[in-house]
């Protein structure tokens, strides 16, 4: 079934390797999304400059001048809709949003989170790991809740962790499969087969449990 690509909005804080994955997606062909817009809340994101180049209109909201979190969310929404998105993307967005900020976009709100969801919620999510001394480490991919990282898992890919680890290897090793699952999981919701309801993950009409959810193993080996 042929449609329209979905119209997409993608919030950033830094880099941007995961709206990079995307734009590489849209433009390679592999994802039928049209990403209207890039919002940062910081002015020296990186991945402003990576929108530009692609041709991507990008803008910037910093929270300086606001007076508070709600204010500031409601300006930011106020900025993702005028885009009319079918899906808001976080990609590395570390502002925590308010309940009514998600509220009016639940179920077309998603994030990918550093861990394997439900551990290690929250910020610092490599170090955590290492001093926890787990052996597995991975990322999540989540529809947005107002609780924090607490939302049904799309999809998890899971790395290994090794002795000799750094916050910095292992966080390299989690990105990169980062870069596998949120094309992904971006697919699956634009062709309309992972939705939520009911703070559910339903893929393909069927409730899922999360987790486990769907490994980035399963996903892959079904493409
Ligand atoms: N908002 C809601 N309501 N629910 C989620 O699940 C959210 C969210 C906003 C962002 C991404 C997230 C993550 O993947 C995300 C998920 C920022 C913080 C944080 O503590 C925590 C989690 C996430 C993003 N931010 C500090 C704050 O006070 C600021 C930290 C900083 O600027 O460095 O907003 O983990
Ligand atoms: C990613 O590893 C993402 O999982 C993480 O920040 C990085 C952003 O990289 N997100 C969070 O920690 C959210 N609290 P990117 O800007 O290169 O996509």
């Amino acid at each position: 079934m042929n449609r329209d690509p979905m119209p997409v909005v993608v919030l950033i804080s830094g880099n941007g390797s995961n709206l990079q994955a995307l734009i590489d997606g849209q433009l390679g062909g592999s994802l039928p999304i049209d990403i209207r817009a890039v919002i940062s809340n910081r002015a020296d994101a990186y991945g402003l400059e990576r929108a530009r180049r692609a041709g991507i209109g990008a803008e910037v909201l910093e929270y300086r001048g606001y007076e508070t979190r709600e204010a500031y969310d409601a300006a930011l929404l106020a900025r993702v809709r005028a885009h009319e998105p079918g899906l808001v993307v976080l990609a590395g967005f570390m502002r925590i949003l308010s309940p009514a900020f998600v509220g009016a976009l639940e179920g077309r709100l998603i994030n990918i989170h550093p861990s394997l969801l439900p551990e290690f919620r929250g910020l610092h999510t490599h170090e955590r790991a290492l001093e926890a001394g787990v052996t597995e480490h991975g990322c999540s991919v989540h529809f947005v809740i107002p609780e924090l990282d607490a939302g049904p898992v799309i999809v998890q890919a899971r790395v290994p962790v090794y002795p000799d680890d750094t916050a910095e290897t292992l966080a390299k090793r989690v990105q990169a499969q980062e870069h596998r699952i949120y094309p992904l999981a971006v697919r699956w919701i634009a062709e309309g087969r992972a939705r939520m309801r009911d703070r559910e993950l339903v893929f393909d009409g069927q409730p899922r449990a999360t987790p486990p959810a769907i490994t980035a193993e399963d996903a892959l080996a079904a493409l």
